[in-house]
């Protein structure tokens, strides 16, 4: 298990590199260039940029979250293959300066999903909540135009310089079923696991979040089956998935154990979180702690360590504690908490089953 933590950029993050880096055992920082539009290139100098500032700490920079895809590839259209192309040069300057695992998700114009970045726990702490009837019952061209009128009523993602493409996205989307979307998918990584492969740069696709349809748009990235499908598509260990347990485990008939056994050569990247699930369908994020929340967290760590997984780990999305200001999700005390459960669970795990440690290095030097 190799700990690596998200980090936003310089100026885009309240968490600075030289706060990660107390944090114990992390080794290198997940990043994206966040500016950049999906669908254009990533100029090598910006990517270089990065790596010197994490060069700067001792982190690495392997692992990359997300390179997006543009809507025309999930749509099909034909100007796919300019953006598919654009994306194999970004796949390309990458790999040119170390990245070993690129992140992406294929989910129909939006990434997450949540009704309150501030969801209320009953320690007073606040995280991301997602409450089923309210999405259920809402049409979503009916909330762009109320967003229009009246900003307060926005959910989380839908920025007002975005509404205009909403809609007419949101139409485009109407005549696209799963099974499209699924053949957009084996397109699009026919033409660039082969890239990847020749790189040594592998893709690893996220789970749609939640693993349901939103808003009549479709998604096909949301069970074991689907997964399975998604391997198939271009059977090579460079087609692989991150495995999120907090997106994946808000349905009961997701068995996030079972899915680590059964891709165990296809997980080059895992999240971890834990959420806690509600009988009306509404879900709150939690504490990492198993006890804490639906997912077994620590059966989950066991289930790495049996399969002796040499992938990168990060913890997923934290709560908001101790008067943190940052962005939602993404604070520096809980996530950081969040490893430490991690790290103490593999560790006894390594305990109990006599693990030769010999290779295992601290990550701290006494300085005189
Ligand atoms: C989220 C996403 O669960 C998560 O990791 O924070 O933003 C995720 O990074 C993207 O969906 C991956 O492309
Ligand atoms: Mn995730």
């Amino acid at each position: 298990m190799r700990m690596v933590f998200r980090w936003f950029g310089e100026g885009n993050d309240s968490v600075s590199l030289s706060e990660i880096k107390q944090i114990p055992g992390v080794e290198g920082i997940v990043w994206a260039l966040h500016d950049i539009p999906a669908g254009e290139v990533w100029p090598l100098e910006r990517i270089k940029e990065v790596k010197k500032q994490a060069d700067e700490y001792g982190f690495h920079i392997e692992v990359v979250e997300s390179v997006n895809i543009h809507e025309s590839i999930k749509l099909g259209t034909k100007e796919r293959d300019h953006f598919i192309a654009n994306y194999i040069q970004t796949i390309k300057n990458l790999a040119a300066v170390g990245a070993k695992v690129i992140c992406y998700n294929f989910m129909p114009v939006f990434d997450w999903v949540r009704t309150d970045l501030f969801g209320k726990l009953s320690d007073q702490s606040t995280a991301l909540f997602y409450e089923k009837a309210k999405v259920e019952n809402m049409d979503p061209i009916e909330l762009v135009e109320k967003i229009a009128t009246n900003p307060t009523y926005t959910m989380p993602g839908w920025e007002p310089e975005r509404l205009d493409t909403l809609k007419e996205l949101f139409a485009t989307y109407q005549s696209i079923t799963e099974k499209d979307l699924m053949d957009h998918l084996q397109y699009f990584l026919e033409k660039v696991i082969p890239v990847c492969e020749a790189h040594d740069i592998k893709l690893a696709i996220h789970p749609d979040d939640p693993p349901w349809p939103v808003f009549g748009l479709p998604r096909i990235v949301t069970t074991q089956k689907q997964l399975q499908e998604i391997m198939n598509l271009v059977d090579s260990p460079y087609n692989g998935i991150t495995l999120c347990s907090g997106a994946l485990g808000v349905r009961e008939d997701n068995d996030i154990v079972a899915m680590i056994q059964q891709f165990q050569d296809r997980i080059p990247f895992a999240h971890i979180r834990n959420v806690e699930l509600r009988e009306n369908g509404d879900f709150i994020e939690t504490s990492h702690r198993t006890e804490d929340g639906s997912i077994p967290i620590d059966q989950i760590i066991k289930a790495y360590h049996d399969i002796d997984f040499q992938g990168y780990v990060r913890p997923d999305h934290g709560r908001h504690i101790w008067n943190e200001s940052c962005r939602p999700g993404y604070g520096l005390y809980d996530r950081a908490l969040g490893i430490m459960y991690l790290w103490g669970l593999w560790d006894a795990y390594q305990q109990l089953n006599g693990k030769d440690e010999s290779n295992v290095t601290n990550t701290f030097e006494f300085e005189k």
